[in-house]
């Protein structure tokens, strides 16, 4: 079909949290790539992101900070909207939910719908914390699934199968405020009835977008074989875009209805006059850049919802992607397991295109995919300094060393040259192709061929050689050379802008567009160029190390806080307590057992003569550290012999979440030999 301009819109992120390189490859990176290379392409397109600015988990971290809800959404759209414009994530426009124009456009979609008879009233019991005076919704109820059984599953969602549920249908919920099991209440709320659209919505899914990618058309079909519900757009909430009927106090549009309407005001903010033709002319074509997780709701219910309105277009394509897993584990905010961007930002400082390269050629297009810092450095080291910078690096060094930096007149062209330039024009159909088709990883792959292609041609050809007898030729090389330097900087500058920028910079291209991207004669003969420097830089071990490092910390620091204290063992009397003789000891030596990794020996006043103990606790701890303490031990055991040393009693210690022992060394004026009782 043909159209006039391309409105790609973003995901718009939670601010409640920073985003991760989940969040980067899933939607952001894709999405600028393809904004990126349409405008490359001299195409109108409009970039659209924001971040999203009500729902519940934005006001239970409220209540968790003791802080207000807009505290928190204003802390992370800061953080959010400063690490994309790092990343060089090229929005036309970065706004948020909380705008005024936001509210306004909301509330008049909400009204339209309303008006026209869209929504269904229904007054039903739902779930109500009676200490916090409040409905219980979404997040706000955890409980168990009803379909796989998992605990802890969401009011809206079960995190373990994917489910999206209702929070009455939990089995044994629980208030996330204050823990307490939650009664039934009545309450009114309005409905979009999807079931009223499943015939359309089938039809122009099913039959009329079958190119979709099979991730996504295969989700939307299994959602229309269930047979579409009716959904709820309203919450009893107090933060959110509140209905605008009447008698509706403290109810709110569920954060759903308006989020995706969000991409509507973020055009609207950014061009007041001419926002409609951006919406609603039907040579427009809307992209959504999402993650599986949203799938639903750009597919079906938004859609619906702009149906139910009447006046706008319903979405072209939503090349949503499946999901970024890091070092084997699921990406997760609550338990730290993420790469921050903001955090990357500042830890490895100039980095962005290796970091946007990496999410490109891992991207999780057909399925989950894997990010590792290990594999990072592999992408960086032998993809982007070896191959890329070292091809663009070699053309501008031998130009520099032969002729004085400026660019040679080509002589007569001979099989190899003709051959390279078929070799690159039949790469740049088909990285136009896969850009086209959001197909970014394999478009990734062309062009980095375009880099080994050069590559192989200085390898054949060898100018340091043949200088040294026949400077025609060479200058022909070497006008090749830089020629593909230049086609090169248009090929990457979707995926790496900040390289393309600074090689075109020294290369004195101005103005490139995709048009450009096979010619052989973007550089005039005699123009001097300058050295941009090395293009990329090694990512040393240390830097992976350190990486690997901060995960396991952060791992540690989830093993102790989701640590719980094993269950009690079953009763016992006290007699039989009392026939333990648990006492007070000093320790007056410790050292080492030979050829025994886990034990130490201590001799110890025991206030009875002293006596010797062996104890399992070498890894924790050195053995001079643990002279003078007071200790606790049981002395009434029968002496037993480790590596040839009898022990008579054993040190107590207790067990630490992950699994070290710390020994128990009591405080006070306690003597060598008193009982503990
Ligand atoms: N904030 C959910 C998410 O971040 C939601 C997306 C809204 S897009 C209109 O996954
Ligand atoms: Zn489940």
């Amino acid at each position: 079909m043909n159209y006039k301009r391309t409105l790609i819109t973003t995901a718009l992120p939670y601010a409640n949290g920073p985003v991760h390189i989940g969040h980067l490859a899933g939607v952001y990176v894709p999405a600028d790539i393809y904004a990126r290379f349409k405008r490359l392409k001299g195409e109108e397109v409009l970039l659209i992101g924001g971040s999203d600015e009500h729902g519940v988990p934005i006001t239970i971290k409220a209540k968790k900070e003791g802080v207000t809800p807009q505290d928190i959404v204003d802390r992370y759209h800061n953080i959010i909207k400063e690490s994309f414009r790092e990343l060089g994530i090229s929005f036309d426009i970065y706004s948020r939910t909380t705008s005024q124009i936001h509210t306004e456009t909301a509330t008049e979609f909400f009204k339209t719908l309303y008006d026209k008879g869209e929504f269904v009233e229904k007054t039903s019991m739902q779930l109500y914390d009676e200490e916090a005076n409040q409905f219980l919704a979404d997040r706000y109820v955890t409980g168990t699934c009803p379909h796989c059984g998992a605990e802890g599953a969401y009011g809206d969602q079960c995190e373990k199968c994917g489910t999206s549920l209702n929070a009455t249908d939990l089995i044994n919920p629980r208030s996330a405020i204050t823990g307490n099991v939650p009664v039934l209440r009545e309450t009114k709320h309005w409905y979009l009835p999807l079931d009223k659209w499943q015939g359309f919505l089938s039809d122009w899914i099913l039959n009329g977008h079958k190119e979709w990618r099979p991730n996504v058309y295969g989700q939307c079909k299994s959602w229309l074989e269930m047979g579409l519900q009716p959904r709820a757009v309203s919450r009893d909430l107090d933060w959110g875009v509140p209905l605008p009927i009447e008698g509706t106090e403290g109810k709110v549009m569920y954060v759903w209805f308006d989020a995706p309407i969000g991409y509507i005001s973020n055009t609207r903010e950014l061009l007041p006059d001419s926002w409609e033709k951006w919406w609603k002319d039907p040579e427009t074509r809307m992209i959504h850049f999402i993650g599986k997780d949203n799938i639903v709701f750009h597919c079906i219910v938004f859609p619906a919802m702009l149906k139910a309105e009447g006046s706008y277009n319903l979405p072209d394509n939503v090349p949503a992607n499946e999901f970024m897993n890091l070092e084997d584990n699921k990406i997760s905010t609550s338990k730290n397991w993420a790469v921050w961007l903001h955090e990357y930002l500042r830890e490895l400082p100039g980095k962005q295109d290796a970091l946007r390269y990496v999410l490109t050629a891992n991207a999780p297009e057909t399925k989950d995919n894997n990010f590792t810092w290990k594999d990072f450095q592999t992408h960086n080291n032998s993809e982007l300094v070896a191959i890329l910078g070292n091809f663009v690096n070699r053309a501008i060094v031998l130009d520099a060393k032969f002729f004085n930096s400026v660019v040679p007149a080509t002589g007569e062209l001979t099989d190899t040259e003709t051959g390279l330039w078929k070799e690159i024009a039949a790469l740049k159909d088909s990285l136009t192709d896969k850009l086209e088709n959001f197909h970014f990883r394999d478009a990734l792959k062309d062009a980095m061929d375009m880099a080994r292609a050069g590559n192989r041609y200085l390898q054949e050809t060898e100018p340091w050689k043949i200088a040294k007898t026949d400077m025609v030729r060479t200058a022909t090389v070497l006008n090749t050379a830089l020629q593909l330097c230049a086609v090169l900087s248009i090929a990457f500058e979707p995926f790496m802008p900040f390289m393309s920028a600074k090689l075109q910079k020294a290369l004195v291209l101005k103005d490139a567009t995709w048009d450009m991207l096979g010619a052989t004669d973007l550089l005039p003969a005699g123009e001097k160029i300058n050295d941009p420097g090395l293009l990329f830089e090694k990512v040393e071990d240390s830097v992976v190390e350190a990486q690997i490092r901060k995960l396991k910390e952060a791992q540690k620091k989830n093993v102790i806080d989701a640590w719980k204290a094993p269950a009690q063992k079953e009763e016992t009397a006290f007699e039989d307590f009392e026939k333990l003789d648990i006492r007070i000891g000093k320790v007056l030596e410790c050292a080492k057992v030979k050829k025994a990794d886990k034990l130490l020996s201590f001799k110890i006043d025991d206030g009875m003569g002293g006596r010797t103990i062996v104890s399992g606790i070498a890894k924790y701890y050195k053995p001079e550290e643990l002279v003078g303490k007071t200790v606790c031990f049981i002395a009434n055991f029968p002496p037993r012999k480790l590596k040839g040393i009898e022990s008579r009693g054993m040190l107590l210690s207790a067990e630490n979440p992950d699994g070290s022992l710390t020994l128990i060394t009591p405080e006070g004026p306690l003597k060598p030999g008193s009982c503990v009782c």
